[in-house]
């Protein structure tokens, strides 16, 4: 592609380094003054480090001054362009008689425009408050800087703001001081002792309310918590408190981790491009992730900021003690903290339930970016934009294979694996490599094969098939897997691949033998057993199995892979039923659905408008018969059943074939949901009477459990279009005491057409009701956005104009345009290809504000070869609309070009 691509294959060490970073920040109205002061240092490791030239990065910034060891530098020294400024440091010490030193003190003194920066990267104002904003780039726009995550520093920070009665001035690490000057300035040190890189520098300025608390580590230190917010949402902040310090002592228990400065500090910032950043001991989050309160935040909002807290506070080892070498290496920090989010998510709640949840979001985003044009490994070999590659290949996938890792040599080889890694790399910056070597040391197993997963990329796919001979008792199962090309790597390497397997006689599983293997006498469970497939194709043989199994394969979903297994309906009810594992029962739930949406949105297809035909029909019944005996099964958890209930969505379908039509599948899926509704009527109903709508709310698992399958309940109550679940659908978004009552009652009025007027009524009533709080507004756009409808782009287009809609606040472009183009199939996909169109403008103009989020937005247009031919040519000519834009970010033109 462009001559800017960079490879990891180009890596190169740092030739000096930066011992001691101080910053000195002046904020004034007009401009910030950013005096750096670094204490570099050739780097040993590299021989002849000492060079003649020295480059910084930087952007967008103005340059007062420069000087080295108090000397002025000469103009005629240095050179500025638009990212860097480089030094001749022969000329320099020349001019001053002087060899070049292996160690110097560079100052020099920046202006930069916080208030103007909407790309909000580096220091950026968000109404009240002034935030930053560094990984992975961010810090360049701060100061010139060796801005890269390899050149790791101490940190001193000064911060000087005209002195106000709330004003808070925070960075990171302890505070050392605290005056007001001479001059009517507030000035505030703060001083990091641990070395770190400059993405994880931090800087807040603000007006801001706080709650405070406290926790005692494992070793006996109080560290005082803290989360700083406006005052209007003081009220919101308990949960997200509740939620750090169960992280804090979950990472001391489950990994033997214990925090290590006096102080952590959460802010809440309302114009963020992402969730939140891991900044040292001052983390920085999106309000949506941090703020929470039973009347506006959703079951699924609690449940975001418990795991987006713990998330960003596990970084505090894996991300900020031990960093990535480069930014191929993000999978390293990112990866391994969301296993471990996972895992602690799973402990707090039902760990069947996160993982269904897990899986939901690789198979319905993951695996569909690994099969369109941006698939990447998760360790890439080059990118444009690092900025590009927050993905959730990098994320989700990359835990998946740490997941791999754990199944592999189990919980205690890997606790001493990451123990060792922790030990071996504090305070360094490394690669995956170093991650694997510590898994490998500590278990004695040969990875070499399992790297695959790293470098390739691409959804591998599993085909299964089977056989059972009565006479021998001899079950065998065949396994081939194959993964389409990717432009990184056309042949693919056969993968390392876990396969969990239990298989299921007609009174439960059944014991596990493999023939011609020792006996398996691990006392424990012999009924499961994990599989390795390292061949491209092998055939495992089982032996003394007494009756013809049902086998539940890729138990948990082992790895990260598409799994083809033909089997009888018959044998996925069994599961649905029976399996121990509730991971299993879900999963087969979902086969079943999507096989019968496929048959379905084939026959709509051939007959439009001619509804379901006598034999597809019967099959539904039969499927919806299965979750009678589930409904009124009180062992089961009511969360598990619930999603169950949630049929594969239209988009997981489109995904899985070769050209889909987006028409079909809907309504094939609403057809199927309809009967089922009809077979399910007393068991939904009784549930959603058995609710008592009056409790106190409370985000606990139970509670959340119980919510989803009344909602659920409800949803399929309200397709029947009858008097009385109307009504109580009404009286729910009346009266409810929570914000998923509510907004669950509202979105299933909006998707019965004969409440069209009441729905609305609602609408307009929601807004009056919450138009103060920009989250529930938020929620509010979304709900609309998101709404299937085939005019839903006129909705949307009147919403842009709605007064609180915000082009600069990333929350609100969220809610409404990625709302609409990626979670509206119906109506972002329309015939006239209007909503094409109209996306490409957005993200034309969003591009000159905000290229991170803009270039985020393109990913629903990237899909264009799932569509039929006249839909393929529209979304290339949008494709192709945005590409001829004069001067685009770096981040559009990457993956518009990817794209097309
Ligand atoms: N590390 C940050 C993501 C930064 C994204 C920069 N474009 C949040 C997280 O993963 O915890
Ligand atoms: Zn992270």
């Amino acid at each position: 592609m462009s001559a800017n691509t960079i490879y990891l294959k180009d890596y190169q060490l740092p030739n000096y380094l930066i011992e001691q970073t101080h910053l000195h920040f002046v904020l004034a109205q007009e401009f910030t003054r950013v005096k750096s002061t670094l204490q570099l240092k050739a780097n040993a490791a590299v021989s002849g480090s000492v060079l003649k030239q020295l480059k910084l990065d930087g952007v967008e910034l103005k340059l007062i001054a420069l000087s080295i060891d108090d000397k002025k530098v000469d103009q005629s020294c240095y050179d500025v362009d638009s990212e860097s400024v480089t030094i001749a440091l022969d000329k320099h010490f020349s001019s001053l008689g002087i060899a070049i030193p292996e160690q110097f003190e560079f100052q020099c003194e920046t202006e930069i425009y916080p208030q103007s920066n909407t790309s909000l990267e580096g220091l950026y104002r968000s109404r009240t408050m002034y935030c930053t904003q560094c990984e992975a780039e961010g810090f360049r726009k701060i100061t010139y800087y060796l801005d890269r995550p390899d050149v790791m520093s101490i940190f001193t920070t000064v911060i000087e703001a005209p002195a106000e009665q709330h004003l808070v001035l925070l960075s990171n690490g302890n505070k050392l001081s605290d005056e007001i000057t001479a001059n009517g300035m507030r000035r505030v040190s703060w001083h990091d002792p641990f070395k770190k890189p400059a993405y994880l520098f931090a800087l807040v300025a603000g007006d801001l309310a706080q709650i405070e608390d406290s926790f005692t580590t494992c070793s006996g230190r109080e560290v005082t918590l803290q989360i700083f917010v406006e005052a209007k949402d003081l009220d919101k902040c308990g949960h997200a408190m509740a939620a750090l310090k169960n992280s804090m002592r979950w990472d001391e228990q489950v990994y033997g981790r214990e925090y290590d400065l006096e102080l952590f500090m959460i802010v809440a910032v309302d114009d963020f491009n992402m969730g939140a950043m891991e900044n040292k001991g001052l983390n920085i989050f999106n309000t949506s992730c941090v703020l929470a309160k039973a009347e506006t935040t959703t079951d699924i909002g609690f449940q975001r900021v418990e795991a987006v807290v713990a998330h960003e506070y596990f970084h505090n080892w894996s991300g900020n003690r031990v960093t990535c070498r480069d930014w191929f290496q993000l999978s390293l920090k990112e990866g391994f903290t969301v296993f471990r989010d996972s895992q602690f998510s799973a402990d707090m709640g039902s760990a069947t339930v996160k993982r269904v949840e897990d899986v939901n979001l690789l198979r319905n985003a993951q695996f569909v970016e690994d099969g369109g044009p941006m698939a990447h490994a998760v360790r890439p070999a080059s990118f444009i934009e690092i900025s590009n590659f927050y993905t959730l290949t990098i994320y989700e996938k990359g835990a998946e294979i740490v997941r791999m890792i754990h199944t592999l040599i189990g919980a205690d080889l890997f606790r001493q694996g990451s123990d060792l890694y922790f030990q071996r790399h504090d305070g360094d910056a490394v690669t995956v490599e170093h991650f694997v070597a510590a898994m490998a040391d500590v278990s004695g197993r040969d990875f070499s094969q399992f790297m695959n997963w790293y470098s390739q990329a691409g959804t591998p796919q599993l085909e299964f098939s089977e056989s059972y001979d009565q006479a021998a008792q001899e079950y065998q199962l065949r396994v081939s897997q194959s993964c389409r090309e990717t432009a990184e790597t056309e042949n693919k390497q056969a993968y390392l691949i876990p396969i969990e397997i239990a298989l299921l006689g007609e009174a439960g599983a059944l014991p596990l033998q493999l023939k011609d293997q020792a006996i398996n006498n691990d006392s424990t469970d012999n009924t499961r057993m994990c599989l390795e497939l390292k061949q491209a194709q092998q055939v495992f043989v089982f032996s003394g199995v007494k009756e013809k199994p049902v086998a539940s394969v890729m138990r948990g979903l082992s790895a990260p892979v598409k799994i083809k297994f033909p089997r009888q309906h018959a044998s996925l009810r069994q599961i649905m039923l029976l399996d121990s594992d509730g991971f299993c029962r879900w999963d087969a739930s979902q086969v079943y659905a999507f096989e019968l949406i496929q048959q379905a949105s084939d026959a709509h297809r051939e007959q439009a408008n001619q509804g379901l035909n006598p034999s597809l029909t019967a099959a539904v019944i039969e499927f919806a018969q299965a979750y009678q005996q589930l409904l009124q099964d009180p062992s089961l958890d009511p969360a598990m059943v619930a999603l169950m209930l949630e049929l594969p969505s239209v988009s997981y379908v489109i995904e899985q074939n070769e050209q889909a039509d987006v028409d079909a599948i809907y309504y094939a899926r609403e057809a199927i949901k309809g009967i089922m509704a009809e077979v399910l009527e007393v068991e939904l109903a009784a549930i959603y009477q058995a609710y008592d709508h009056h409790q106190t709310y409370q985000a606990s698992a139970d509670q959340i459990a119980q919510r989803s399958l009344k909602n659920i309940a409800l949803s399929y109550l309200m397709l029947l279009q009858k008097p009385d679940f109307q009504q109580a659908c009404l009286q729910q978004f009346e009266q409810a005491n929570n914000m998923t009552d509510t907004l669950a009652a509202l979105r299933s009025l909006m998707s019965d057409s004969s409440m069209e007027l009441q729905a609305q009524q609602c609408l307009q009533n929601f807004y009056t009701r919450w138009s103060e709080e920009a989250l529930v507004v938020n929620q509010w756009f979304t709900i609309q956005a998101a709404n299937q409808h085939p005019n839903a782009l006129e909705v949307v287009e009147k919403l842009l104009q709605h007064p609180a809609y915000d082009v600069n606040n990333p929350n609100k472009v969220r809610s409404v345009v990625a709302a609409f183009c990626a979670h509206n199939s119906l109506g972002f996909h329309r015939a006239d290809g209007q909503a094409y169109q109209f996306l490409a403008q957005q993200i034309i103009s969003l591009d000159k504000i905000n290229p991170q989020l803009a270039a985020r937005l393109l990913s629903p247009l990237s899909r264009w070869q799932r569509f039929d031919g006249r839909r393929q040519e529209q979304m290339k000519a949008a494709l192709k609309q945005i590409a001829a834009q004069p001067s685009l970010s770096k981040d559009v033109y990457e993956q518009v070009n990817k794209s097309l």
